[in-house]
């Protein structure tokens, strides 16, 4: 009886409901039963056959916060049962059982993995009594929504760095996913070394955003941090998917090699005048075949390029007056630029193809008649619905990321001030309620493959004003990407993010969002003026 009133008082105490688990996001069904089980720390965990047991023994340890060791042949207080998934289940998928027993984690890789997660959660949750933890028996059946669940983040804007990517990794793999899509190339700088083209990092990755200076210091990775970072996201069954964006918001490599220049616009206090490459230019083309040569070998798992097409008009002006853009317009039959463009967006797909890999895109390329099976069209226009539902309906695979609620360069709070606010701005509540308001369809919901947020990162110099933006609405977007939607309830998030915040905060996010202080705005340590978009032209 003490036990109990005790485990109420801890589970009131941290708001929750008793038949509420402190897990976030919240699994697909748990049937809370009779009796209960006591853990102790040092217990043996079975993983007899179970790959990267080493790995999935420590990601226990540590979100239980407790200390777990291999058991030798025999039965242990905690068991991990490998079940392939069979045609028509995820992956992900998962079983934990707590009886009077002992614990029992089925699944797949991915899904003993979230299995252990979810285990590690419920145990850090737990009243403890002298080293153990007293959990209740429960059968939890977890399945994700979807197969995406993804943030992308624009590293050219401002650049984040190895460290804060592992980070972000870990916390991303926390709240179950697994998507990272890298916005490695824009305007501002070049990201991603590239051994044939070294002026592309040397040259192109100097300065940002906000530091325009020729002497910035170059910031970029190389390929073997590349290499490490995708083989540490592939350990937590995350899958990194590299953009690299063209043909416009190229200016940083046509800095580097303007050769490849197609021209650009100037905004007042802001100049992206080689805005894009040149779409017709044979030795342009070459150059951007090479470059996802390399992109390619370094990307071997996704197998996905992400070749950005996004805004293109906006910097095209120039190719009326190219030769080589004249020349390829009468060759083709191509009448005007939106047509160069198409024909750009197929060449490049068709080379990413040949490589082995699916393209994907901005939703200006899912009208460009790219191959249904090997495209996947990243829907951001909010604001151009039928764009989505033409896509869907055309049988494109969708990235469901749009600016609202899904970007989180917007503001959360009417308060604040640095950021975007575009006929309203993205409050908590909204990422987590999304994609309700957009009432797919049964038809539509099938080629849906889920949900992406994204960071970026104009307005965002320092690291404390990314994790700002980006925390805790990244949780809600987790739970909107994994639970089903007759499981999501906001008064139930809420009571769950209460702790979350403090575990979010010792992996070091301390700058975060907190939503219950409604806490003032971390704006970056040199004051930046919010920009004005660039799909917002003056
Ligand atoms: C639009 S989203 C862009 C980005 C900007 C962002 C700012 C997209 C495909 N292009 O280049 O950073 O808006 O919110």
């Amino acid at each position: 009886m003490f036990r109990f009133v005790f485990a109420c008082f801890f589970l009131f105490a941290a708001g929750l409901s008793a038949a509420e688990l402190p897990l976030s996001p919240r699994p697909a069904s748990v049937e809370v039963q009779a009796g209960s089980y006591l853990l102790k720390d040092g217990s043996a965990v079975a993983l007899q056959g179970i790959p990267q047991a080493d790995f999935l023994l420590s990601t226990l340890s540590e979100a239980a916060k407790m200390k777990f060791v291999q058991a030798g042949n025999g039965t242990a207080p905690i068991t991990f049962v490998l079940k392939k998934a069979s045609q028509g289940t995820s992956p992900e998928a998962y079983s934990l059982e707590i009886s009077s027993s002992g614990i029992r984690i089925t699944g797949d890789e991915a899904g003993l993995f979230y299995g252990a997660k979810s285990l590690g959660q419920i145990v850090s949750g737990a009243s403890k009594a002298d080293g153990a933890a007293k959990l209740d028996n429960l059968k939890i059946h977890d399945s994700p929504r979807y197969g995406w669940r993804g943030f992308m983040l624009d590293e050219s804007r401002h650049f984040s760095g190895e460290a804060a990517v592992k980070r972000l990794l870990d916390a991303m793999a926390h709240y179950k996913m697994n998507r990272f899509h890298w916005h490695l190339t824009d305007s501002p700088g070049w990201r991603i070394e590239i051994k044939k083209y070294p002026r592309l990092t040397s040259v192109g990755g100097r300065g940002s955003e906000t530091d325009r200076s020729p002497n910035a210091p170059a910031e970029f990775y190389t390929q073997e941090q590349i290499r490490d970072i995708v083989a540490y996201a592939k350990q937590r069954h995350i899958l990194v998917i590299p953009e690299i964006d063209m043909p416009g918001h190229a200016d940083a490599a046509n800095i580097a090699y303007p050769e490849n220049d197609g021209g650009g616009f100037r905004r007042s206090g802001d100049k992206w005048i080689r805005f894009t490459f040149n779409p017709a230019k044979a030795e342009t083309l070459e150059f951007l075949d090479n470059i996802l040569k390399e992109v390619a070998e370094l990307f071997p798992d996704a197998k996905i390029i992400h070749f950005g097409g996004d805004e293109v008009n906006f910097g095209w002006k120039q190719w009326d007056s190219l030769p080589e853009v004249q020349e390829l317009m009468k060759k083709e039959n191509l009448k005007d630029k939106d047509a160069v463009e198409g024909w750009f967006n197929r060449r490049m797909a068709g080379v990413i193809n040949s490589l082995g890999f699916k393209v994907a895109g901005w939703d200006e390329i899912a009208t460009r008649g790219l191959a249904k099976d090997k495209t996947i069209v990243y829907w951001w226009r909010h604001d151009k619905p039928q764009v989505m539902r033409k896509a869907l309906a055309d049988g494109y695979p969708v990235v469901l990321c749009p600016r609202r609620p899904m970007y989180l360069d917007f503001i959360q709070q009417k308060e604040h001030k640095v950021g975007r606010v575009w006929g309203g701005f993205n409050p908590l509540p909204d990422v987590y309620n999304f994609p309700a308001a957009l009432k797919l369809t049964e038809a539509q919901e099938r080629n849906v493959l889920g949900v992406n947020a994204c960071l970026w990162a104009e307005v965002m110099r320092d690291q404390e004003r990314r994790d700002f933006m980006t925390w805790p609405r990244l949780v809600a977007v987790a739970e909107s990407g994994w639970t089903p939607a007759d499981r999501k309830d906001y008064a139930s998030f809420e009571a769950r993010l209460k702790p979350e915040l403090d575990s979010l905060k010792a992996r070091g996010f301390v700058t975060l969002y907190d939503p219950f202080e409604k806490s003032p705005e971390v704006r970056d340590k040199k004051e930046v003026k919010a920009l004005k978009a660039l799909d917002q032209p003056d």
